[in-house]
């Protein structure tokens, strides 16, 4: 296979692997792609706040290795029972309690039990994937409704199933609502009128009416999903990794106020450290002398 499940996790509601195979012919440059999945086919692959934590402990880990430029996000299937894709169908409603979604008892230990109250901690996730600096494309190969929605609203870029890929943003639906990235980024995507048609009226769309909105990049065959994802992942790989950086935390700026600015804000920090001029700020506290910043130019 073309993908090797990375090591060091012992993950049940979801897989992780890293992309192997030769992209190109005759190349074997490593295109730093990993691919993140959903694996609860049965239940359209909702999470449950333990899926949650294996997201975020995968994105962490992908986002800590710097050699990984590009992030698959997707769902496993389909589903024994049905047969049926999903790409995420939200929280699992089978665990939600009266203040959010719940630790099932296996998964907590005595003294967490005793503080299980209702998570909504996917909203960390959206965080994590928003201020990573890596590309993060949504693999949409069945479902995604309500939170599974607005996970592919919050990743860089999303690729559709023509046959599977289904948009339905139910949180309305079932008293729920994602009033963060999952609406307001959905409206700088698709428009103010159609995002509020799509959250107040629940309807369900294609992947190609959703591409034609503007909220999915592409739509392929069915089979042909995840090569055009690494195809996607080979063409970022030829891109400059910090120019990548500034861009996604530039396109992030204007919606993501001051966290965004601090964001974009830290780069500039870092490329900052690598010139002359900064060194020498660390060299003359070092040495215990004032700063000579003679040989800076003031620019106008
Ligand atoms: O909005 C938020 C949040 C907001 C702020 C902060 C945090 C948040 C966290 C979470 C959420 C949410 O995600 S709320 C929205 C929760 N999700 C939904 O309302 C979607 C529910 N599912 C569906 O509407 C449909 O299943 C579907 C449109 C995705 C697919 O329909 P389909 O193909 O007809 O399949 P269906 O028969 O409905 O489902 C297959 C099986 O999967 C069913 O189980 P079975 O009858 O075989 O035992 C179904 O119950 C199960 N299933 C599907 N989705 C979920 C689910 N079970 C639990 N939770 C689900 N979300």
């Amino acid at each position: 296979s073309d993908w090797k499940r990375v090591d060091g996790f012992d993950f049940t509601d979801i897989s992780y692997h890293r992309y192997v195979g030769a992209a190109r012919s005759g190349s074997d440059k490593d295109i730093g792609a990993v691919r993140i999945a959903f694996d609860r086919p049965e239940v359209r692959n909702a999470f449950r706040p333990h899926t949650v934590d294996e997201l975020y402990t995968a994105l962490e880990h992908a986002r800590r290795s710097s050699d990984v430029g590009t992030v698959l996000l997707t769902g496993n299937g389909p589903s024994e029972k049905d047969g049926g894709w999903a790409f995420c169908s939200g929280g699992d409603q089978r665990v939600r309690g009266r203040d959010g979604y719940l630790y099932e008892p296996d998964d907590v230990d005595e003294r967490q039990a005793a503080a299980n109250r209702g998570r909504l901690h996917v909203l960390e996730v959206q965080r994590l994937i928003r201020a990573m600096p890596k590309v993060v494309v949504a693999v949409v190969n069945g479902w995604a409704a309500g939170g599974g929605h607005s996970l592919h609203v919050v990743c860089d870029l999303t690729i559709a199933s023509r046959q599977h890929g289904t948009f339905k943003q139910t949180d309305a639906t079932v008293g729920s609502f994602d009033g963060g990235y999952g609406s307001a980024l959905l409206a700088r995507q698709v428009g103010q009128k159609r995002a509020r048609e799509i959250f107040f009226l629940a309807r369900t769309y294609s992947a190609e009416e959703m591409r034609e909105m503007g909220a999915v990049n592409l739509v392929a065959d069915h089979g042909e999903v995840e090569d055009a994802a690494v195809r996607m992942a080979v063409d970022i790989a030829d891109q400059s990794p910090q120019a990548i950086r500034m861009l996604k935390y530039g396109f992030n700026l204007p919606d993501d106020g001051m966290h965004g600015q601090q964001l974009f804000a830290g780069e500039a920090t870092r490329l900052a450290y690598m010139t002359e001029e900064a060194a020498e700020g660390k060299a003359a506290f070092l040495d215990k002398r004032s700063p000579d910043w003679s040989g800076f130019p003031r620019y106008f």
